[in-house]
């Protein structure tokens, strides 16, 4: 039974006063957030344990989803949403004289995650949580997580990101549930009664304590957790009495700033693997913490770890969390006393591992003396998976002994963690039809001739109930109105809209209601970039992670081409804004010189009174999940644009296709799957696919050759080198164009110029533009995360 609006007013009032002795007259809003969110949180923690109680009934498999990076959102919104309580919050709070919109804005983003990657796997636990599975998440609890992203002068300046003020809220801490990590010191092999065991000696202990952040599920009874651990120095070294009674407090406190570093920061990388200590620390840090305790957990109530595999599947999402391989191995051997055979059958039956990159600079690899210096006992297991695996390679699979020396583990001085994953876990997946196609025919096809059936697919998918339910309640509701709320469960219902395709008062009403989003968003970008955008233009959107292969460069380059058309040879066009939003690695110089392309482009364009009401470019500063909720009901045109076979999957294309709008792409990743959906009628293909561009980076590509030959080309780069862009400097920018252009966004250029003359034709029709948006709409239901979550369970974790 849902509270009231009068009980939860009660509820707000008593906290208030017992937390802060003030009545919300007094109160101030940072004041009344806390309250809220107290308040909302004890409903959690209730829910929470009879969950626990129902669960301890019932022996169903469990599944732990280990990941580095897990970028939540905001979740007060999230989690009334889910709890059907935010009718009645709205009334209460307001009737103590706040506004909860207000008080929604006030919440951070706990950006602890990257990008895609970070943001799928909370829609994971969103949607598993809803469809009612037990489901742990384990990360680290990261102090600051991906940095703020300021622009000036078009140069991206990053910020510390200090989440955990306001959103710390949401944590609770368990020091009743520390774990310890060891690092460092040596092993020591012996002989005995139990044949050789082995003792890791003269190691350091760091403490791992976990901070619980509940996650709800839209109508479940389930309440799932995330597990966030934070290092910490071993109690007893935080205050060592010897080193304190020599008066060596300062040595004392460094040993501890060592221990809390490891949790300090997010890594703000996704592009390209830098072997870096400390990340090598976080990875074993959250995943020794976390084995521990599911091991323990187990034992609780099982005698021995015999049948682990039918009661638990662990997850590996992405390299990150590989080490779960021989730190299990570790529990089994060491702690548990099993012999090498068992453990290892234990072990692969256990782990699941998901690729989500195939850009050979992002597959994590390891110094292997890095490694031994820091993790010797792993460092010995993982030696030993790797003797074996060969030697049944040579063995039983001689046809592949010629491959043995890029199949191996360790190779070149380097542990490959990519090659661990698909030799231990029993299944390995892509996330897209053409990205698992790839990992099969080509990055892992050794390994799949020798395990047949490991490589596998799923489909990512979107929570639909936060990107469209709670992002666009407008769109929601005029759903709702046409086919009922059945699609809030089942997203595969948002077929029956396609029979409204040519009904003009519904295409009207949709049309009517994207207006409205673009005026909201206008109005956020005028607040926010100084600029006015005309609600009536078309909006066109680029965001994602900035990275040549996204090639966002390829869309600055059409624009300054139709700048020059605008201004120099009387191009008349559909009003158009372009907006991007991009955070770039910190240490990507080519990423920060594109964003700086992209703003000097915009300040050139949004002064011209040549381009005037045609033409608008916006560079919306700190794309996060928050931003990316006002922006995806907003959108007209999604731009999914990368080069063939390099966008693993993509989620943003799902996101707002859902939102209606139409995607302009290439055929790469799950483009593909919503070109399936829609048909060729209602998206916007052009590019080469993989096969071509395979074809003709074989044949030598020659971007130069692309600029003799392609006049639009020239006359753009030869503006930019020139000096058109107000006098800047981009030579760096054409140089790379001219002479490597390693993603071929010249061989595109031509084909993407066509497909986007056929956007501004299609606009100029509304009736068929906005037949084309329900059309997509109608589409998108596959892509929701309670079927990629469905999918894993019958694949997968229950398979
Ligand atoms: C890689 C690395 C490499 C080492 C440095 C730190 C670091 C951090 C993150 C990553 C992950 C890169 C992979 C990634 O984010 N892939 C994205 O996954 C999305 C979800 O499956 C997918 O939609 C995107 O297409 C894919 O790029």
């Amino acid at each position: 039974m849902n509270p009231s609006a009068s009980k939860l007013k009660d509820e707000l009032i008593q906290t208030l006063k017992t937390n802060y002795g003030y009545s919300p007259e007094e109160a101030t809003d940072r004041q009344m957030y806390g309250t809220i969110l107290t308040v909302v949180q004890s409903y959690l923690t209730r829910k929470r344990a009879d969950y626990l109680d129902t669960l301890k009934k019932n022996d169903k498999k469990r599944i732990y989803y280990m990941s580095m990076e897990f970028l939540v959102g905001p979740s007060l919104r999230n989690n009334l949403y889910n709890l059907n309580m935010q009718a009645e919050m709205k009334q209460a709070v307001s009737e103590l004289g706040f506004d909860l919109d207000v008080i929604y804005e006030m919440e951070p983003d706990p950006g602890l995650g990257n990008g895609g990657l970070g943001r799928l796997a909370s829609c994971y636990m969103d949607a598993a949580t809803t469809l009612g599975y037990p489901i742990t998440g384990f990360s680290i609890r990261y102090e600051f997580g991906i940095f703020k992203q300021q622009i000036v002068d078009g140069w991206q300046i990053e910020y510390p990101d200090d989440w955990l003020e306001l959103g710390g809220y949401w944590l609770t801490p368990r020091d009743d549930e520390a774990m310890e990590v060891h690092f460092d010191g040596h092993v020591e092999e012996r002989w005995g009664e139990r044949g050789l065991t082995t003792i890791h000696r003269d190691y350091y202990t760091v403490r791992a304590v976990p901070y619980d952040l509940m996650v709800s599920g839209k109508d479940s009874e389930a309440i799932n957790c995330l597990r966030l651990w934070r290092a910490e120095a071993p109690t007893s070294k935080s205050f060592d009495m010897y080193t304190f009674s020599r008066g060596e407090y300062v040595k004392s406190m460094e040993e501890d700033a060592k221990a809390e570093s490891i949790s300090k920061v997010l890594y703000p990388a996704d592009d390209h693997i830098e072997g870096k200590r400390l990340r090598l620390k976080q990875q074993y840090f959250f995943v020794s913490a976390s084995l521990q305790t599911i091991i323990r957990d187990y034992l609780r109530t099982h005698e021995s770890l015999d049948n682990l595999p039918e009661y638990a599947v662990i997850h590996i999402n992405d390299t990150h969390p590989a080490l779960c391989v021989p730190e299990l191995m570790r529990i089994l051997l060491d702690d548990c006393g099993y012999e090498w055979e068992n453990a290892w059958e234990i072990t692969c039956r256990t782990l699941a591992y998901t690729n989500h990159t195939v850009m050979s600079e992002a597959l994590e690899r390891w110094d292997l003396n890095l490694f031994r210096q820091h993790l010797p006992r792993i460092t010995k297991i993982i030696e030993e998976i790797d003797r074996r695996f060969c030697k049944d390679v040579f063995e039983f699979h001689p046809e592949k002994r010629n491959q043995l020396s890029s199949m191996a583990i360790i190779g070149d001085g380097q542990v490959r963690m990519a090659n661990l994953c698909v030799i231990a876990c029993f299944s390995v997946n892509g996330v897209s039809k053409l990205h698992s196609d790839i990992l099969k025919e080509d990055l892992f096809k050794d390994y799949n001739d020798i395990f047949p059936g490991k490589l596998t697919n799923v489909t990512n998918g979107i929570a639909a109930r936060r990107w469209l339910c709670q992002g666009n309640p407008l769109l929601t509701s005029y759903i709702t109105e046409l086919i009922g709320d059945g699609f809030v469960h089942d997203l595969s219902q948002l077929e029956q809209l396609a029979k409204f395709a040519d009904d003009r008062q519904v295409l009207r009403q949709l049309a009517e209601i994207k207006l409205e989003n673009k005026k909201m968003l206008a109005k956020y970008i005028s607040a926010a970039n100084g600029i006015n955008l005309d609600p009536t233009s078309l909006f066109d959107i680029q965001v994602k992670r900035l990275h040549e292969y996204k090639r966002q460069l390829m869309n600055a380059l059409h624009i300054c081409h139709l700048y020059l058309q605008i201004k120099h040879h009387g191009l008349v066009i559909e009003p158009r804004a372009f907006i991007f939003g991009a955070k770039a690695s910190p240490g990507y110089y080519m990423a920060k010189e594109i964003i700086r392309f992209i703003c000097a482009l915009g300040d050139l364009i949004n002064r011209d009174p040549a381009t005037k009401g045609m033409l608008k470019v916006i560079f919306l500063a700190d794309y996060k999940v928050s931003l990316a909720e006002k922006i995806y009901p907003a959108a007209e045109i999604s731009e999914q644009i990368s080069q063939a076979g390099k966008e693993a999957s993509g989620t943003g294309n799902m996101k707002m296709m859902l939102n209606g709008a139409l995607t302009l792409g290439t055929m790469d990743g799950a483009n593909i799957e919503i070109y399936d959906a829609v048909g060729a009628d209602n998206i916007f293909i052009f590019g080469m696919n993989t096969e071509e561009v395979n074809r003709t980076r074989d044949n030598g590509y020659s971007p130069r050759a692309i600029y003799d030959a392609n006049p639009y080309v020239r006359e753009v780069l030869d503006f930019v080198r020139s000096g058109g862009l107000d006098g800047k400097n981009f030579d760096s920018i054409v140089q790379y164009l001219l002479n490597n252009d390693t993603y071929m966004s010249l061989a595109d250029f031509e084909s993407y110029r066509i497909a986007q003359t056929k956007v501004n034709e299609v606009y100029r029709n509304p009736d068929k533009w906005n037949r084309m948006s329900l059309m997509n709409i109608a589409g998108s239901g596959i892509f929701s995360a309670d079927r990629s979550i469905e999918d894993y369970i019958r694949d997968i974790w229950y398979k």
